[in-house]
């Protein structure tokens, strides 16, 4: 179920939720028509309503209040006095107040409170980083320079070492060890702290790394900056690595910036040469002993205890202050690391010393000052000493990444010089912190997603535009059924001839065809009367060759009475004269149940000399050509119908027939009356829809893309089935194809980087969707595939590109939904009914294979026909059987109607 932001966002709405309260917020030009903005609104509150309805939430319409803010000259042109939510007109309020905070049209409200406490485990990091946040916000007033509407959007930095897009926070440092975060999503945890207060709100967040924000924020005053170098309360490195060698990731091509999380060095015991007895103590009385051993010997948070632990050495070895120990300087933390930048300033260090001295009660004298200066000294140079080797490693491991002999880079500041004499590293120092870093990652990281975004936002649906293109389709579905409407209509509405669903009394052995699918089968069926059966005794797949479905007419019959045949001798069933149910599912003009004439081919046939041609006429030609086995009464369906059918015979309610496979469909049962091409008012008629036409007279027009567009253009059938071409099976791996490629050449994907395979049509088949939607194996699918179509890739193209699947089959969900609230509509209607309750059976690859399309498909359904309740069933093995059952009930009433003829000559003879 999509999260309630899903839902406002598709609107362009911003809002905030607290606990039950939420608050949606839209910008509108006073001078622009009302209607727009109000439609907008009510449509975006009946989706929350339903979105509330289907997660056991009740909206409360009393409790809503509606308040226009603006400058007194916008309030003045605004013509909106009220807002109507669900059929209530609500006046808007001259304020508001919401959790304690007076909203006034000026649109200035109360500020949230922030408190210093301590960070450590008292309350979590989250919510103290919002406390901030909130502080900030009203110091700076942010809310008063957005226009016309009252909210906030800001960027975090969170200086923890953490993995980077998705970001699971490793383990804590520097003193940090709250409880409940360690291996969990810092935004997350972000996000829903910010949503617990309520009082503000975040847009777009990114996750980075101190040291790739220094390393950006530099790296923007110099290009040549690769290297983001940390060395304050903690300390740290990052630093571009060739892709080839970053094998933890797919992909070869480029660089990437490598958190190196340098302060764990040694914690395997790497360093236990240099490590001293008081490194250990300082180790051991930290939170998180033997972690990070190498920035405890470096950062800023340890250095000053290191001294401190060296001047209670020396004084326990009458080496200073004559062995008089200090209680102040025997405790923990009493000599922070900046007494030593103090007394190693170079004019003013020793007076700094004394005054320090002084300061802890130590009795001192100027040598014991000097001293003090040394043991500063020595361990502020290990530091250098330290980082820099670290740096040389990384500055030479650039050089012979590339192939250098000589390599000049950038960095953030003695030592290293010497250490890496062939780099010639410039050292800038940040500024500002790694705030603005950080602040750019999240832009580029923004901008592509607002660009993809961007080409993404056409195939994402609002329930506006899914109600409207049900409305239209209403009409077309009345269009189609009209006597003298009908020829013009794009939604071709065909009787079939199915009158009734089985009552239970058909009985016997079928054969069956079913093409028009994945799989063209031919099944030999059993109808058992009194256990209400139907079985499948034997079936036979056989495959459609290309050039058979763009060859002849007669090549694709003698190919299936070749297949026929194959599986009559491999079933015995030579010596019997079986009636077929044979499921065409193709668009067929019926004229009875055993006459058929094709209309056109969609789904990528297009034999010659077919349509407009009599189907079961084609079939029996093509069995008597062969001349070796013979086949009984015909009858001919759709496999909607079949489908129908086969599941009726399961569920008695089962009216409509549901197919979103290679191509898409849907039959159900209409009212004689109206199907003004057929004689006859009473009872009813399986009408075959035929939806996937729906849009060639161009109805669809506001809502096809570009994408579409080419589709269509390169299909076998331009502007034939254009509703189908943006749902079926057969288009929606294309669909991803040409949106990928898109993204590709606009730079947003791929680094721009354009792979033959991809594009080359038909190398991304629908299936991968699927695989790449999967919700735990998803993305390592995607990987895999890229990898297949030799795309050079990184994650976080992999995850634009589940994105791309994502957005195309919920758009193919959402307009399924669209069509099939419709036809449920309208059974309503027909009926006279406030309320129905009805099966779909369905069946199709897309519909049983996609990961999460048959949810949203229901889930969409319920919000469009909340006046029906559309139970689904999937059918089993196919329409073949309903196609037997076509066949068996068409013989039930053949024979009915021939028994009424003999007792209605029997009675005339009688007379
Ligand atoms: C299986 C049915 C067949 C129908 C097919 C549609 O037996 O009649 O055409 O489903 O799904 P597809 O194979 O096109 O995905
Ligand atoms: C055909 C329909 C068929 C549907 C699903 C469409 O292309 O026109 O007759 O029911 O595909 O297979």
């Amino acid at each position: 179920m999509l999260p309630l932001r899903c839902v406002v966002g598709r609107h362009g709405f911003n809002f905030h939720c607290y606990a039950d309260d939420t608050q949606l917020y839209l910008k509108f030009s006073p001078s622009g028509p009302p209607s727009a903005t109000l439609t907008r609104l009510s449509s975006c509150l009946e989706e929350i309503n339903a979105w509330m309805r289907q997660n056991f939430l009740q909206l409360n319409g009393s409790k809503t209040e509606a308040i226009q803010t603006g400058t007194p000259q916008q309030l003045r042109a605004s013509p909106i006095a009220s807002v109507s939510i669900f059929g209530h007109s609500i006046l808007l309020s001259p304020s508001i107040t919401n959790l304690g905070v007076k909203f006034d049209p000026r649109g200035s409200g109360g500020s949230g409170s922030s408190s210093d406490r301590e960070v450590r485990g008292s309350i979590p990091v989250p919510d103290y980083v919002c406390n901030c946040n909130v502080a900030f916000v009203s110091f700076v007033d942010l809310s008063g320079h957005c226009d016309s509407c009252n909210y906030v959007t800001f960027y975090f930095v969170i200086t923890t070492s953490c993995l980077f897009s998705q970001s699971i926070l490793l383990r804590w440092t520097k003193g940090f060890n709250c409880s409940g975060v360690e291996g969990r999503d810092i935004v997350q945890l972000l996000k829903e702290a910010v949503q617990r207060r309520g009082d503000f709100t975040i847009g777009f967040v990114a996750m980075v790394n101190d040291t790739v924000g220094t390393m950006m924020s530099c790296g923007y005053r110099d290009q040549s900056c690769e290297i983001g170098l940390i060395i304050g309360t903690g300390t740290n490195a990052c630093y571009m690595e060739e892709m080839r060698n970053v094998k933890r990731v797919e992909g070869e091509d480029g660089r990437m910036c490598i958190n190196t999380e340098w302060g764990g060095f040694g914690d395997d015991g790497t360093l236990e040469n240099i490590i001293t007895d008081i490194n250990r103590t300082i180790d051991q009385t930290s939170i998180k002993p033997g972690v990070h051993i190498f920035e405890k010997m470096i950062s800023g948070m340890y250095l000053g205890e290191l001294v401190r632990l060296l001047l209670v050495k020396l004084t326990e070895q009458k080496l200073l202050f004559k062995g008089q120990r200090s209680t102040t300087l025997l405790t923990a933390g009493t000599f922070p690391t900046k007494f030593i930048s103090e007394i190693e300033e170079p004019l003013s260090g020793l007076e700094n010393a004394k005054r320090i001295l002084s300061s802890l009660n130590v009795p001192y004298d100027s040598v014991d000052a000097r001293i003090v200066r040394l043991v500063c000294d020595t361990v502020s140079s290990r530091t250098a000493r330290l980082c820099a080797a670290a740096l040389a490693t990384i500055a030479n491991r650039i050089r012979v990444n590339r192939g250098l002999k000589h390599l000049k880079t950038t960095v953030a500041p003695g030592m290293v010089r010497l250490l890496a004499p062939d780099c010639d590293i410039t050292f800038i120092l940040s500024q500002d912190g790694s705030g603005k870093g950080a602040a750019m990652v999240t832009a580029v990281a923004q901008r592509l997603a607002l660009q993809s975004h961007l080409v993404l936002q056409p195939f994402c649906l609002s329930v506006h535009q899914l109600r409207t293109i049900s409305d239209l389709l209403m009409k077309d579905l009345i269009k189609g059924l009209g006597k003298h409407s009908h020829h013009k209509a794009a939604v071709k509405m065909l009787p079939t001839f199915v009158r009734s669903t089985p009552d239970g009394t058909e009985h016997g052995d079928f054969l069956a065809l079913d093409l028009g699918g994945t799989n063209f089968r031919v099944l030999h069926v059993r109808v058992l009367e009194e256990e209400k059966v139907v079985d499948i005794l034997g079936s036979q797949t056989c495959s459609i060759s290309q050039d058979i479905m763009l060859g002849t007419g007669e090549q694709l019959f003698d190919h299936i009475a070749a297949c026929l045949a194959d599986f009559i001798s491999s079933q015995n069933l030579k010596e019997q004269t079986l009636p077929l149910g044979f499921t065409f599912s193709f668009p067929c003009e019926q004229k009875k149940i055993d006459e058929s004439i094709l209309i056109r081919w969609t789904k990528g046939f297009n034999c010659s000399g077919v349509e407009g041609r009599d189907i079961v006429q084609l079939l029996k030609e093509a069995v008597q050509r062969r001349g070796d086995f013979t086949i009984g009464s015909v009858a001919m369906v759709n496999d909607t119908v079949g489908t129908m059918m086969s599941c009726g015979y399961r569920d008695q309610s089962c009216e409509i027939g549901l197919i979103i496979g290679t191509g898409t469909n849907a039959c159900y049962m209409e009212e004689m009356r109206n199907v003004k091409r057929v004689e006859g008012e009473d009872g009813r008629m399986c009408i075959n829809t035929e939806w996937g036409g729906f849009g060639d007279d161009g109805t669809l027009e506001n809502i096809i893309t570009d994408i579409d567009r080419t589709i269509d253009q390169t299909s076998i059938k331009p502007g034939v089935h254009i509703f189908e071409k943006m749902i079926s099976g057969m288009y929606l791996g294309e669909l991803v194809r040409l949106l990928l490629v898109k993204l590709t050449e606009q730079k947003l994907l791929f680094k721009g980087q354009r792979s033959t395979t991809l594009l080359t049509a038909g190398t991304f088949p629908t299936k991968f969707i699927s695989e790449i939607e999967e919700p735990l194996s998803g993305l390592e699918n995607a990987k895999r595939i890229l990898s297949s179509l030799n795309v050079p890739y990184d994650f976080v193209d992999a995850r634009i590109v589940r994105l791309v699947c994502d957005t195309v089959s919920s758009r193919s969900a959402r307009l399924c939904a669209a069509a099939l609230a419709t036809v449920a509509n309208r059974i309503r209607v027909n009926r006279g009914l406030k309320h129905l309750k009805t099966t779909v059976g369905v069946d199709g690859t897309v519909y049983k294979k996609h990961p999460n399309f048959s949810d949203e498909l229901q889930a969409m359904v319920r919000l469009l026909a909340p006046d029906c309740d559309v139970t689904f069933i999937l059918s089993q093995d196919g329409s073949g059987k309903g196609a037997a059952m076509v066949t068996a009930v068409a013989q039930r009433l053949a024979l009915q109607s021939h028994l009424l003829e003999d007792s209605d000559g029997d009675s005339e003879e009688e007379d």
